[in-house]
């Protein structure tokens, strides 16, 4: 069924800039949130509200702009142009790092996070203010279109839905929480007013999805410790997929054929792939040292092996961010001046967002390492075994949402543990072929049938469900 439909996220699908000629430009908007919802345009009536990031996007900011998606499905766009000041303290100080460090069990606790005057301000001026200009363009969009369904999206947003119930109680809600969900002690780093805000917010919706039963389970526990209320029926596991046969398309692209051309010129014989933003909570600097142990104890298999990371440098106006990607390239140089040869260098570190490079890494892999500390879902291990053409083998973290789904078929790894990591590398590089075409099928066959429609679809029936039928 089409339905009217507010999309609420805080990066929009794309953002306008200007060329050379004066004339807007439209860029796409990346990462696995954005890329995963530009499906929803297309099978439903789409209002899409999301933060004005570049000057061109402030310029246009309250106007509600026709859109095309991809695929030609049109919809509709409208900015939000925050405070400045405002902006910079509700996203690089309490969004990421604060929550995506509290979510992702990142912290290192004696030494961070400082919950100081500084903290307390940028919720209150940042966090709270931003959260209250999303929730009255939401507000006027239900104005215009009382019977849409508004769909919340993530952890910057966490306040706004509250808001909006205020005014509109019988507004439809929807959330969905991309990242994991952790232990309600863990949400005690957290001063009282603000955890306490953050759950009740959430539980001003109709309907909180997550990608796993895993993370609902916390989600459950947490609402019961922190506010003494029973969550249960308004939570929902729907995990997130891809458009299988996009990727499947893609991979046949100009774009990509180049790409791989690249990576085949000087491939080892056994390629281990990694993809990833350079974010802590992906846990690429033990990557490396799991690739190191290997080598250490796989002389045999130097000059023959080797590690190709395409990272996506991410988030670095954060110091957290910044300091992660100096030590990645730290350890890989430290990996490499140890075992390099002349001609073989063991990880090949490319730094950029390159996503043709990285689906013709995808089609090459031998082993696809995703070891994240944790992670809401991981779409890379589901992306990659679409393409791959080699029979490789996924090497899986168990704190991976995707494990909860992809795990029977892949190698699990404690992500701690660099030695298990590296025997991981071993056992898949020394699997026969027909045990590693039958996991990469399995993988395969759950993703097509588990695909991005499925996903949506359960987060609707689920509003369906437990939204006031008095509404409709
Ligand atoms: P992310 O943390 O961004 O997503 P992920 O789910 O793996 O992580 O998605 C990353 C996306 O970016 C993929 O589509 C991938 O192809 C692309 N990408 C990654 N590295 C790249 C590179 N070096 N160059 C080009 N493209 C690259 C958040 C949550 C996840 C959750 C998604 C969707 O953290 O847990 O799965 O949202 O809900």
């Amino acid at each position: 069924m089409r339905r009217k439909l507010i999309v609420v996220s805080n990066r929009g699908p794309v953002s306008y800039g200007r060329g050379p000629d004066g004339s807007r430009t439209a860029k796409r908007g990346g990462g696995g949130l954005v890329t995963a919802l530009r499906s929803l345009v297309q099978y439903h009536e789409v209002t899409w509200i999301a933060s004005a990031i570049t000057e061109e996007d402030r310029a246009v900011a309250g106007q509600t702009l026709d859109e095309t998606a991809g695929d030609g499905s049109p919809y509709k766009l409208q900015l939000v142009a925050h405070d400045r000041q405002a902006y910079d303290w509700y996203y690089n100080v309490v969004a990421n790092p604060m929550l995506w460090f509290v979510q992702h069990s990142l912290w290192e606790l004696p030494y961070a996070p400082k919950v100081d005057a500084a903290f307390h301000r940028a919720w209150s001026e940042g966090y709270v203010s931003v959260n209250a200009s999303f929730a009255a363009a939401v507000d006027a969009a239900l104005e215009r279109t009382p019977d849409a369904a508004v769909f919340f999206h993530d952890y910057h947003l966490y306040l706004a839905p509250r808001m909006v119930r205020e005014r509109r109680p019988d507004a439809a809600l929807v959330h969905f929480v991309h990242i994991p969900w952790p232990q309600p002690d863990y949400w005690r780093i957290l001063p009282k007013g603000a955890r306490s805000a953050i759950h009740d917010g959430l539980m001003a919706n109709d309907v909180v999805g997550f990608h796993t039963e895993r993370w609902r389970r916390n989600f459950i526990y947490s609402v019961r410790e922190l506010l003494g209320e029973d969550a249960t029926a308004r939570t929902v596991t729907a995990p997130i997929s891809v458009d299988a046969a996009e990727f499947v398309e893609l991979a046949q692209s100009d774009a990509v054929l180049r790409a791989e051309r690249e990576i085949l010129a000087d491939r080892p014989e056994k390629l281990v792939v990694r993809v990833d933003r350079t974010d802590p909570s992906k846990n690429i600097v033990r990557g490396f040292r799991a690739f190191e142990l290997y080598l250490e104890a796989h002389p045999e298999m130097h000059r023959l092996v080797g590690m190709l990371a395409l990272l996506d440098p991410s988030r670095q106006d954060i110091p957290e961010y910044a300091e992660y990607l100096g030590a990645i390239q730290r350890e890989a140089r430290r990996v490499n001046d140890r075992f390099q040869q002349s001609g073989w260098r063991p990880i090949d570190l490319e730094i950029a967002d390159d996503f043709a490079k990285s689906v013709a890494a995808y089609k090459q892999f031998d082993v696809l390492l995703v070891n994240a500390i944790f992670d809401g879902m991981n779409l890379v291990a589901k992306e990659a075994p679409l393409v791959n053409e080699r029979d490789g083998v996924v090497v899986l973290s168990e704190n991976a949402g995707a494990h909860a789904e992809l795990g029977e078929w892949a190698l699990t790894v404690n992500p701690f543990d660099v030695k298990g990591q590296a025997d991981a590398i071993e056992v898949a590089l020394s699997m026969d072929a027909g045990d590693r075409r039958a996991r990469l099928e399995a993988i395969r066959a759950h993703v097509r049938e588990h695909d991005l429609n499925r996903w949506t679809d359960t987060l609707l029936a689920a509003l369906d469900r437990v939204a006031a039928p008095a509404r409709r």
